[in-house]
């Protein structure tokens, strides 16, 4: 053997839970099964015809790509007859999933977006597969919407699997993070990245530049005084990164620090930012914090945000500490 598998990780993790039933570390199981079979879908590409469009919209009027609509059903497939999750909820799907009425019902909600960044699918850019799980209120067996809408503080779990020149999962059952990376030969996850933590400082910024104009002051301010390097008020020179992958974007900066914004913009004053809560923020913003970094909407902690829609927009400024810091501090005028 390598190393250790994440199957053993998080049975041993589940062992130091008095009580655990063991249906979490199936639940955990499952889910990396998906992810899986997802980054064996994503990496034959052409060659089994899975890209380009699907020919559908999602819920928010994006156009879904095929592997969209693949990976959402890989996710519903692998979870859905276990019987530990009481229902799912998706980026790509309008409403609540209901397990079917054949499977048992157990005491798990997972939310999921089946594949991030698929915007850079169809050129072959890094894309990955976000998830996050929470409990089922108490004596609810047929959950609705409402019962989603949870803080992210409440998360039982987060993770993603990041497709990139290797795959990845990338997991925070609330005591610190860890990575993994496939061992394509053996068919298993390694724990390759034990207790990762993102370092306080840094000199590099990832931001969508061309929405500069809809920004507000403090991140106009904030990208200005980056942009302005040694010879502005920083004193210092900034590198900055956009994959258009949030995934692969947080991934690096939990491997060498750094800041991401998707900040609050007026380009379409009906949505408060572009990425989603449920299935993008909070997920991160658990891991994020639990690798020592700070994840902020620029005025609140995304984690204590009382989420009013299963499909909410937030802002989200998340990375090294001191950095988000001062970004908040921006906001909040000094
Ligand atoms: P998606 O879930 O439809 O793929 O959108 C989310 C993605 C993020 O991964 C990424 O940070 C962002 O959208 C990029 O947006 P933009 O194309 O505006 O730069
Ligand atoms: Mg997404």
């Amino acid at each position: 053997m390598n190393g250790k598998t994440i199957t053993q990780f998080i049975i041993e993790q589940q062992r130091q839970v008095s009580g655990a039933s063991g249906a979490f570390t199936g639940l955990v199981n499952d889910v990396v099964l998906a992810c899986k079979i997802i980054s064996n879908t994503v990496s034959k590409g052409a060659l089994v015809g899975v890209l380009g469009s699907a020919g559908s919209e999602n819920v928010q009027g994006e156009t879904q790509k095929k592997l969209d609509v693949i990976s959402n059903d890989i996710m519903i497939q692998s979870n859905e007859w276990a019987g530990r999750l009481a229902a799912m909820a998706s980026e790509e799907m309008d409403d609540v999933y209901s397990i079917p009425a054949q499977y048992p019902r157990g005491k798990y909600l997972l939310l999921f977006d089946p594949l991030d960044g698929s915007s850079n699918i169809d050129v072959n850019v890094s894309v990955g597969t976000i998830f996050s799980i929470l409990r089922c209120p108490a004596g609810v067996t047929n959950p609705l919407v409402r019962d989603f809408l949870q803080p992210g503080a409440t998360q039982v779990c987060a993770g993603y699997a990041l497709y990139g020149p290797s795959t990845m999962l990338v997991l925070t059952l609330g005591r610190g993070v860890n990575g993994f990376t496939l061992d394509r030969d053996i068919g298993e996850f390694i724990l390759t990245h034990p207790d990762i933590q993102i370092p306080v400082d840094t000199e590099e910024f990832a931001i969508n530049a061309s929405n500069e104009r809809f920004w507000e002051q403090p991140v106009q301010r904030y990208v200005e005084e980056c942009l302005a390097g040694k010879d502005g008020p920083r004193a210092k020179n900034f590198n900055m990164r956009w994959i258009a992958s949030m995934v692969a974007e947080v991934h690096r900066i939990l491997m060498r620090g750094g800041v991401f914004l998707y900040p609050k913009d007026t380009k379409d004053p009906s949505k408060a930012g572009k990425l989603r809560l449920m299935y993008e923020a909070n997920p991160m913003s658990f891991i994020v914090e639990q690798a020592g970094g700070t994840s902020s909407t620029g005025r609140e902690r995304i984690m204590d945000m009382l989420p009013n829609a299963l499909h909410q927009r937030v802002p989200v400024i998340l990375g090294s500490r001191n950095e988000v810091e001062r970004i908040i501090g921006y906001h909040m005028g000094s």
